[in-house]
């Protein structure tokens, strides 16, 4: 066992100038900066060897177990080129069965690290070899495939360095955000299992003084509440900075007058966080990896498995780096300062945000009249817990089922929701519909079009999609031709946000850019109650996952495998 006390290392002046003589990236070298501590180790060249172990983790008043790569939680940046060829030679010497996927990377799919679709896993005391060429290149990252192992900090970041510099910025680092719990993963399953509420502190108190009985009970009908925003909250959960919780005081430290690119990754299990620096605009570069036009924010969302790249310019000082939880139970937070020791003060959590008509999949007129609750009192008035159960609209190819307790009466695109919480703060925040490519996509007429539901039951937890629980020798799959052209409609019937991931492959949002505009993505948000659409030219061959981000959601079904056959010759 491998015993990590992160505040021990990072209030160890002796770390911290140890670190500062980490091996700078080429771009970076001549001028007059350091790589300073960001959290992890770094492995790079064409041989890279990783461990997966069990360890101790601490931060703040929490402890438990926790896997470890290479010794730490995260495990090390895995720091590539583009063009390069790797081999990862991953190591398990965990008692049980463990894999590595590589996240929003491009590869053959036998390369691709999930156990059941792309390889059998990497079974007690093996070793297994991943090669393939770097066909790409900006910022990803790595997580177990196995079970509910990234939860407990098996994942760490990838940055693949572009063969062209990029002259916009001075220095980088990774904010990599993740969740520690001191509860065993398989027992938070059981606990949503046995009642979704359990994590949900915010529920009591939100029912009281602002509802009417009638409200309320239409609530209840749902089974739900208007907090209802995330099954596993803050009461378990501390959130992470690279690995530091908000008690580490991690720092990120600058020189005055630089510009600072950081990679925000979320990593983490079940948490979509708010990201923003209080005072500091952000320029977002690039979105899952993929170039897109600059966009100046004060604060974006992130969902789970995404990236945003952006750019700083910080004044001379500390500066808060905020990664709020979406239902604003907690916070992770690291401090950008130069001057070495001096923390930053980060802003309270705001109120948690409240579930509208909108998130129901219905008509939601409150732009014009004000109050949402009030509104959506007015529209209960018809009917609409009949309405929430009405499956005569859904395709034939929807399972009706205990797994599919909603149905959104009127999905509409939310393509321009910058996320729950969002829509009403008074600063410029990052929505879907901001994203332009940079570089022009191929052009590509769509040859055909499908959709896939976003089912669910919140007090079984029963997540899929169509209605259909993935079960991994699924007979089943979505087929799609090599190089078919596909618009994909995915339409939420839930009252949550997933982010749905497909590995192997970038997808173009529609989201209103012109055509050859369109923004690529690894992993797209679906809004509660609305629908969210790509286009797909499916020329990666082979079986790949594509499922929801959220990794209990997945766990309990919602995933399927994508098949994209034939072969073609030659590859
Ligand atoms: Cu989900």
């Amino acid at each position: 066992m491998t015993r990590i006390s992160r505040r021990g290392l990072i209030t160890s002046t002796a770390a911290l100038a140890a670190a500062s003589s980490l091996p700078m990236p080429a771009w970076a070298r001549g001028k007059s900066m350091a790589h300073a501590k960001q959290g992890f180790g770094e492995v790079s060249g064409e041989d890279i060897k990783l461990s997966i172990g069990d360890a101790h983790f601490a931060t703040g008043g929490r402890s438990g177990h926790a896997f470890a790569v290479n010794g730490t939680v995260p495990g090390p940046l895995i720091r590539l080129r583009e063009g390069q060829d790797v081999r990862l030679h991953v190591t398990n010497t965990l008692d049980e069965d463990s894999s590595i996927h590589w996240h929003g990377l491009l590869l053959p799919f036998q390369f691709d690290g999930v156990p059941g679709v792309s390889f059998p896993g990497i079974k007690p005391g093996q070793t297994f070899t991943y090669e393939f060429p770097v066909r790409q290149n900006g910022t990803y990252w790595w997580h177990s495939h196995s079970g509910l192992q990234e939860q407990a900090g098996h994942y760490g970041p990838i940055i693949i360095e572009s063969a062209e510099p990029d002259p916009r910025y001075d220095r980088d680092y990774v904010v990599l955000l993740s969740e520690f719990t001191p509860i065993h993963p398989h027992e938070i399953m059981r606990k949503l299992k046995v009642g979704e509420h359990y994590f949900n502190n915010t529920m009591q108190t939100a029912t009281e003084g602002e509802m009417s009985g009638e409200m309320r009970r239409m609530w209840g009908q749902m089974r739900m509440n208007p907090r209802d925003i995330s099954d596993v909250t803050g009461s378990t959960y501390t959130f992470l900075i690279n690995g530091h919780g908000p008690a580490d005081n991690l720092q990120l430290e600058f020189k005055p007058g630089e510009k600072v690119r950081l990679r925000v990754i979320n990593g983490s299990a079940m948490t979509f966080f708010n990201v923003r620096i209080p005072g500091v605009p952000m320029t977002v570069i690039q979105a899952d990896g993929q170039y897109v036009d600059e966009v100046e924010v004060d604060e974006f969302q992130i969902g789970v498995a995404e990236t945003y790249d952006v750019i700083v310019a910080p004044k001379d000082g500390s500066h808060a780096i905020v990664a709020e939880a979406m239902d604003r139970s907690g916070m992770g937070v690291a401090s950008l300062t130069s001057h070495k020791g001096h923390i930053a003060t980060p802003p309270p959590l705001r109120e948690t945000p409240t579930l509208t008509m909108t998130d129901m999949g219905m008509m939601d007129h409150s732009a014009h009249a004000g109050h949402d609750m009030a509104n959506m009192e007015g529209g209960m008035n018809g009917g609409m817990d009949h309405n929430m159960r009405d499956t005569s609209k859904l395709p034939d190819d929807v399972k009706v089922g205990p797994g599919l307790d909603m149905v959104a009466p009127m999905p509409m695109d939310r393509m321009d929701f910058p996320g729950l919480g969002l829509d009403k703060v008074d600063h410029r925040v990052l929505r879907y519909t901001d994203l332009k490519a940079r570089a022009m996509n191929p052009h590509r007429e769509v040859e055909r079009e499908m959709e896939i539901h976003l089912t669910g039951n919140m007090e079984r937890y029963m997540w899929s999609f169509d209605g259909k629980k993935f079960t991994a020798v699924t007979d089943d799959p979505i087929r799609f031709g090599f190089d078919e052209r596909v618009r994909v409609k995915l339409v939420n019937q839930t009252m949550m946000a997933h982010p749905i991931h497909l590995h192997g492959h970038f997808f173009e949002m529609v989201n209103g850019a012109d055509h050859m505009h369109q923004p690529l993505k690894h992993t797209m948000v679906v809004q509660p109650g609305g629908t969210a659409t790509f286009d797909l030219t499916a020329n990666e061959p082979g079986d790949w996952a594509f499922h929801c981000h959220l990794l209990y959601h997945m766990h309990a079904g919602m995933m399927q495998v994508v098949t994209v056959r034939p072969f073609p010759e030659n590859a």
